[in-house]
């Protein structure tokens, strides 16, 4: 048999672990960011307008499937390719693979409203591909292993590998050559693990597919009232965040393995517990509901002082307040328990969510139905309180209770069962690491205290006194502000430290607190080298 048979066997092998793993992970991590669809949307995206007539000439409404079926045949040739390569010139394989993976991850990322996690797919296929393909070469039966090296004692020419390196090779890698037909079963059972692994995959998208589909054709209804965000809200400085997250940079936190593919038909809400009248809410009534536009900004307990975990949004959406009054809660209960479809649960003090603040029902985030992970297609979002304890994603129940008579997911793990945002501050620039010069420079970032209002924000240069940034506009006290502060920086190497006050008076506590259980304290501070 010929000496490339077994070598390309082994690559083709790795290619469908690749695959597999690349649609299990994209079922579980990062919907809509299989390393297949991603690379066919982007080929078809830079397909020159006569390849796409010549593909629909071909293929009819097909041309997607013939497109697929196209990069998995390219897909199987180079990797059989990258098998026999890997046999002779190692690691020259391993490369092809990482390469596959490279494409892929560039694909997801340059995907419009890609989320946070789209690189993963195809790096953990890519990382697979690799693993396997080592794993099988290293097993190929000696006699095939060999390179095309004519006569034994023959002076072999450097670079070349011949029978001897497989002693080395097994040495490494505690993993010795095997027979033919053992040969044939690892790269067997490696090739069934990966096509299962991609059926389920593939499987497991259906439902995500499925919502996709159903939330792309979404109109949602005009608010009755509008957000309007004043000018002056957006300093619109490099490196600041801008007044209004992105959904695709918004950040993401939840226990969702795979992302719940909610259909709207069959979503529904129902209020019960203590209440005189248990109320059913389906996506239609809600839709027909006049709804409204807020900016709240949404935190999540676990953000470190100066960290990422926040985010301020449009959210489009309907008082809980109104539906709470249809339902009537007794008048000895002070907590509603919100549950998503897969099982989270918070508590919220009712009080918050009957007071006039903007607690919703949300439909719709940045003008779009909310993002299938920021919990399509109904979320909570209530300002003023930690996600965990308000920001119920795919929300489907609220029970209305006590706190002493039941219990959220966080707080049974040790999370304090009531989570007010604290009052906290970030300096997004001059970033870190950021080279800067002698003169003026920019100091600027975030601070925010939901439902209370940020009153002032002041900077501290090294030891220096507390110095008074100047605020932004804001639509609300529900979000957060931005700050800028015009520093006339001195060379060497300075700390730059931010504090907010409240508009109650309350000042950031500068005490370093860690997050549990009710969130972090202390003063972001940047460290800065002036040339
Ligand atoms: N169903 C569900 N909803 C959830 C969570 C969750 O784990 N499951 N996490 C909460 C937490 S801890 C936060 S901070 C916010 C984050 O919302 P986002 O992912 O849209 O930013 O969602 C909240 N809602
Ligand atoms: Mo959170």
């Amino acid at each position: 048999m010929a000496r490339w048979w077994l070598p390309a066997g082994a690559g083709v092998a790795s290619v469908i672990v690749f695959a597999g793993v690349g649609e299990l992970a994209a079922a579980l991590l990062a919907s809509a960011s299989s390393p297949f669809a991603v690379v066919g949307s982007l080929l078809i995206d830079l397909a020159p307008p006569w390849a796409k007539d010549a593909a629909i000439a071909l293929f009819g409404t097909n041309d997607k499937a013939a497109l697929l079926v196209g990069i998995a045949i390219v897909l199987l040739a180079v990797a059989a390719g990258a098998g026999v390569l890997e046999a002779r010139r190692p690691p020259w394989g391993q490369v092809i693979f990482w390469a596959f993976g490279g494409v892929g991850v560039l694909a997801a990322m340059t995907r419009a409203n890609a989320s946070m996690l789209a690189f993963a797919p195809a790096a953990l296929a890519a990382i697979a591909g690799v693993v396997t393909l080592r794993l099988l070469i290293r097993r190929l039966p000696r006699s095939e292993a060999a390179t095309p090296v004519s006569g034994a004692g023959l002076p072999r020419a450097s670079g070349e590998r011949g029978v001897d390196d497989d002693d080395e090779r097994a040495d490494a890698a505690g993993a010795s050559p095997l027979d033919r037909r053992g040969f044939l079963l690892w790269a067997g059972g490696a090739a069934a693990i990966g096509a299962l692994a991609a059926v389920g995959g593939y499987a497991l998208q259906a439902g995500s597919r499925a919502v996709t589909a159903v939330r792309q054709a979404i109109r949602l209804p005009d608010p009755v009232s509008s957000a309007s965000i004043p000018a002056g809200a957006e300093l619109d400085l490099d490196g600041l965040s801008t007044y209004v997250t992105p959904n695709a940079q918004f950040y993401r936190i939840d226990t969702a393995l795979a992302v719940p593919a909610v259909e709207p038909d069959d979503w529904s809400l129902r209020i019960h517990g203590d209440v005189e009248q248990e109320v059913v809410l389906t996506w239609k009534e809600l839709l027909d509901l006049p709804l409204e536009e807020s900016v709240t900004t949404l935190a999540c307990v676990s953000n470190e002082v100066g960290g990422g975990l926040i985010g301020n949004a449009v959210w489009l959406g309907y008082p809980i307040r109104e539906l709470l009054a249809r339902a009537v809660p007794s008048a000895d209960a002070d907590m509603v328990l919100s549950r998503s479809i897969d099982g989270f649960t918070a508590s919220t003090p009712l009080e918050v969510l009957q007071d006039d603040r903007n607690a919703i029902l949300a439909v719709g985030m940045n003008g779009e139905p909310l993002p299938a992970e920021h919990g399509f297609p109904v979320r909570m979002v209530v300002p003023g309180l930690y996600g965990y304890v308000s920001a119920t994603k795919w929300v489907t129940e609220l029970e209305v209770t006590r706190f002493d008579a039941a219990s959220a997911y966080w707080t049974d793990r040790g999370w304090s069962e009531r989570g007010p945002v604290k009052l906290s501050s970030r300096i997004d620039v001059p970033r870190s690491g950021q080279s800067l010069s002698a003169g003026p420079v920019v100091v600027a970032g975030v601070a925010w205290h939901q439902h209370v209002g940020v009153e002032a924000v002041d900077v501290q240069v090294d030891d220096g006194p507390w110095q008074p940034a100047t605020l932004a506009a804001a639509v609300s006290d529900d979000t957060w502000v931005q700050w800028r502060f015009d520093w006339d920086a001195t060379s060497g190497g300075h700390t730059l430290r931010v504090r907010a006050t409240g508009a109650d008076g309350e000042v950031q506590v500068s005490k370093q607190q860690g997050v549990v259980p009710d969130g972090a304290t202390g003063l972001d501070s940047r460290d800065v080298n002036v040339g």
